[in-house]
């Protein structure tokens, strides 16, 4: 993915930007889009904006990805206002239109672009540095859901369907290992049975959620750490990113996927296993940011399974990045080879973690909500599933 100076320079003329670009560089890695950070001269002022094409092998509509962001962003922005805020231009992606006033730009060649302002001051961590930054992060999501719980228009599009469905997931690598196109398997074999093994966590929330023990909420989605913007000087959250996920949704999995990227202060792709674990302060801090903005609309329910919600979601994840590794590495962009099933392990091990820590983890929970005793989903303990 080479950068093509001259396809951003035709871009860069799409959007109502008062400026001449003069550099850009590839921003954030991410595993789908391509995100490039563009330096103008507006007025003699030097001003960045983020240049992003949208993966569409991944987001296969993306008119109606877009008009999600516009409508969720739209939403924060107002209400940020109608609150008196500050920092409300570094508090919410705000969305460059068009010269022809959409919220993004189809190429020739059939690409979607789109154009963000470029929050300054403030920097994104692909692993956590201290307790206070998962706290933070648990504080800016919880403070996103609950920003969204009246917006109002109907339903938002489900961008990905199904996105967080573990049992397809599930069902997804069963399919992967049988047809074993690339004969990956045999690399695989530990993480493969540790994934069997493991089949009885995926329809624990989505029984729930099908009996309406927990309610369909807006959420994010895609929750992981490196998409909190926090503040260079403070250290406080200060922007959550990567909207493109924003749909209909269950709480637990934002937090879940919280919970796998702040508590072990490692990268997604730690090769060194050893250094991968759970740590109970982490966590603890990461719960009370959670529930500081989320705990007011949150259920019994909701907050009794967020420690196991955090296995859920790590197993999801490892479990897809298996799959991806088993089927050629077609959606995770991959960096080496084996990454995938770096990435896979990576997430395994926490998983095993988090299973030897869980029962503490559960006790913090319960003792969040003034209970004591290990809460029950459609009967069974939310612990051991
Ligand atoms: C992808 O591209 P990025 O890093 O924002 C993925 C998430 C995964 C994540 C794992 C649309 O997110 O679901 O949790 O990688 N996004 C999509 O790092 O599939
Ligand atoms: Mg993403």
């Amino acid at each position: 993915m080479a950068y093509q100076e001259q396809q951003l320079q035709e871009i860069s003329k799409q959007f109502q930007i008062y400026g001449e670009i003069l550099h850009a560089e590839t921003f954030k890695i991410g595993h789908i889009n391509e995100t490039y950070s563009a330096t103008y001269d507006q007025g003699g002022m030097r001003v960045r904006y983020i240049h992003q094409k949208i993966n569409k092998n991944v987001f296969k509509n993306p008119p109606a990805v877009m008009k999600n962001v516009m409508r969720v962003t739209t939403h924060i922005r107002r209400k940020l206002e109608a609150m008196a805020a500050r920092d409300i231009t570094r508090r919410s992606l705000i969305v460059i239109p068009t010269r022809s006033g959409q919220s993004f730009y189809r190429s020739r060649e059939g690409e979607y672009w789109r154009t963000f302002v470029f929050v300054e001051g403030v920097q994104t961590f692909e692993s956590v540095q201290s307790s206070e930054q998962a706290f933070q992060a648990g504080r800016a999501f919880g403070e996103f859901q609950s920003l969204l719980v009246d917006l109002p228009g109907g339903r938002l599009t489900e961008t990905i369907p199904n996105f967080h469905h573990t049992r397809r997931r599930f069902s997804a690598l069963q399919q992967a290992i049988q047809k074993d196109r690339y004969n990956r398997a045999k690399d695989a074999k530990r993480e493969i049975s540790f994934a069997l093994q493991h089949e009885s966590l995926v329809d624990v929330i989505l029984n729930a959620m099908a009996k309406g023990k927990i309610p369909e909420r807006i959420t994010h989605n895609d929750t992981k750490f490196n998409n909190v913007m926090l503040d260079t000087l403070t250290g406080e959250a200060k922007c959550v990113v990567d909207l493109d996920t924003v749909m209909p949704g269950c709480a637990l999995y934002d937090f879940g996927d919280m919970v796998r990227t702040t508590t072990s202060p490692t990268l997604e792709d730690e090769k060194d296993l050893s250094k991968v674990k759970m740590h109970m302060p982490i966590f603890k801090k990461l719960a009370d940011g959670y529930l500081s903005t989320a705990g007011s609309f949150l259920t019994r329910t909701e907050k009794s399974l967020l420690a196991f919600s955090g296995k859920l979601i790590t197993f999801e994840i490892g479990i897809r990045f298996l799959t991806d590794f088993l089927s050629g590495d077609t959606y995770f962009r991959i960096h080496r080879p084996d990454h995938n099933l770096d990435r896979c392990r990576t997430q395994f091990k926490l998983v095993e973690s988090i299973e030897q820590q869980e029962e503490a983890m559960q006790q913090f929970v319960n003792s969040l909500d003034g209970k004591s005793s290990s809460a029950t989903v459609g009967g069974r303990s939310s612990k051991n599933p």
